[in-house]
């Protein structure tokens, strides 16, 4: 997983946007965001015992491209890009493709997360996030959640939501 301060520049979200600044693992977990790699046979059992050891109940697959979607495609992606946070964990792990998760930092910089095949990602609840398709417009990605999902993605700015109060202060300490 390719980790790096986001340029900032607005044309086509699907370009890397790469500041060339990358950014430590260790900064990433002070962010309470976690991540995994799990590949080769036992990969969908790494998986599921990560999701079993969280007490996730259920998983989804999802494919993002213009293959799968036709017309929504596009309308699709541009939601995905918009700026908003859950009230409950976010897994994803990628099956096939690629995609970038964007999330702000405490400083409130974009940090780009670059996730290819294999790649699997914990975004806690409360944490101000966007997610967008590769130039590559493909990624097949396993969702995953708890017996009843929250994904309701609620958009900034959202400041007073008790997980977004909760989640600043779980990351204070860090
Ligand atoms: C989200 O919350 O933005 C998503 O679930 C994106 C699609 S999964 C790669
Ligand atoms: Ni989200």
């Amino acid at each position: 997983m390719k980790v790096y301060y986001h340029d900032n520049t607005v044309e086509d979200q699907r370009l890397d946007h790469d500041s060339g600044a990358e950014v430590p693992a260790e900064a990433i977990a002070r962010l309470g965001v976690l991540a995994y790699h799990f590949s080769g046979p036992a990969a969908l059992d790494d998986v599921n015992l990560l999701a079993k050891s969280r007490d996730y109940k259920n998983k989804d697959v999802i494919t993002i491209s213009p293959v799968s979607m036709g017309e929504v495609y596009e309308e699709k992606v541009k939601t995905f890009y918009k700026e908003h946070l859950h009230e409950d964990e976010e897994i994803r792990y990628v099956v096939e493709g690629e995609g970038f998760f964007d999330v702000r930092d405490v400083d409130d910089r974009w940090v780009r997360l670059k996730l290819d095949a294999g790649d699997l990602i914990i975004l806690p609840a409360g944490i101000y996030h966007r997610f967008t398709t590769t130039s590559s417009d493909y990624i097949k990605a396993m969702r995953l959640f708890k017996d009843e999902p929250k994904w309701t993605p609620l958009p900034r700015p959202c400041d007073d939501n008790k997980y977004r109060v909760d989640y600043l202060q779980s990351i204070k300490a860090n």
